[in-house]
């Protein structure tokens, strides 16, 4: 008999659809359980004792915390679909891009944080330096998996909405077609595919939320 495989999830969380667009992407039938995350749940709770955060997938009654190592399990467990390549050196490589995702998000939360000056254009600089390296490695390929997207593109997938969100709150376009054409394209084709547009939370929406969490932000670094 199949396990059962449930994900507690919110709706805005980029983490989340790392889960959901591998989830999909193998075809593996799961219950989405939406989360309040300012009064979570006891599941959650019990589910992630550590970090209390979403996502968490229970396979089987038994529960899977951080997105990154979600996904890793789900390439073992439905190998179907894969997301990294088969050679060693190329699931290496594919693994150091993954990582490279998470690595870099501290440089996009201070881009997120800024409101000009020079902090702001510091923060604005090192991001630039993260999108040229991505851009670099796409090379000519349409996705960082190849002809299809793998690990590395779910990574990056949050790319095309929260951080376009950013850009707009922070009034300032960094990811941009002249600049940054590979990348840029990129990002408009991995928002296109039907496995990823139909789980996208809805941009306005996600706007609103972005803009009171960077009220919020602020409001604690002023
Ligand atoms: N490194 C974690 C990050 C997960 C994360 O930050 N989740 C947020 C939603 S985007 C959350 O659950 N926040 C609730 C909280 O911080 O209390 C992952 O990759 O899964």
């Amino acid at each position: 008999m199949e396990e059962e495989v449930k994900l507690l999830g919110f709706w805005a969380s980029p983490f989340v659809q790392r889960v959901i667009w591998a989830l999909k992407l193998k075809g593996v039938e799961h219950d989405y359980i939406e989360e309040d995350i300012s009064n979570k749940s006891q599941l959650l709770l019990q589910s992630n004792p550590t970090h209390k955060k979403v996502p968490v997938l229970v396979h089987g009654g038994k529960p899977i915390s951080e997105s990154l190592v979600i996904l890793e399990y789900i390439e073992e467990t439905w190998p179907q679909t894969p997301l990294l390549p088969k050679d060693p050196y190329e699931r290496a490589l594919a693994r150091f891009w993954t990582q490279f995702a998470d690595e870099k998000l501290p440089t996009f939360g201070s881009f997120f944080a800024s409101t000009g000056g020079e902090k702001g254009e510091k923060a604005a600089k090192e991001v630039a330096e993260v999108l040229k390296i991505l851009e670099e490695r796409l090379g000519n390929d349409n996705f960082f998996g190849g002809e299809t997207i793998n690990m590395v593109d779910i990574a990056h997938g949050w790319l095309p909405q929260w951080f376009e969100c950013q850009e707009q709150l922070v009034g300032l376009k960094l990811l941009d077609p002249k600049t940054l054409p590979r990348l840029h394209t990129w990002a408009q084709d991995f928002k296109q595919l039907p496995i990823i547009k139909e789980s996208l939370p809805d941009y306005d929406r996600l706007l609103i939320l972005m803009k009171s969490v960077r009220e919020k932000l602020l409001a604690k670094t002023e």
